[in-house]
């Protein structure tokens, strides 16, 4: 936690919670193909959206735990059509910082 924490607030703020975040999606995969296989690991139901629902059940599992408040924050980070849900495309324009 403390090394995300650049501004010494001992909490995170939306931008820093967003670098955690990049920084997951980064240890994973840098490909296209990567992030597919990815996208389906937190997409529990295979509707092909990702829901803030998913989000945090799948960040569970690592160090960081999630409010609902910062996963609907990531959610809406990504999500470009604001249905509320990820699509794969918006997931890898999000992730590879296309537009
Ligand atoms: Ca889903
Ligand atoms: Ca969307």
């Amino acid at each position: 936690m403390e090394k995300y924490d650049t501004n010494d607030t001992k909490s995170l703020d939306r931008e820093e919670f967003t670098r955690v975040f990049m920084d997951c999606l980064n240890s994973f995969s840098t490909t296209e193909d990567l992030l597919h296989d990815q996208f389906k690991k937190i997409d529990i139901n295979n509707d092909g959206f990702i829901t803030s629902e998913e989000l945090k059940n799948i960040l569970l599992y690592g160090e960081e735990r999630l409010t609902e408040e910062e996963a609907d924050s990531i959610i809406k980070e990504f999500d470009k059509n604001e249905d509320g849900k990820v699509s794969i495309k918006e997931f890898l324009e999000g992730a590879l910082g296309k537009i």
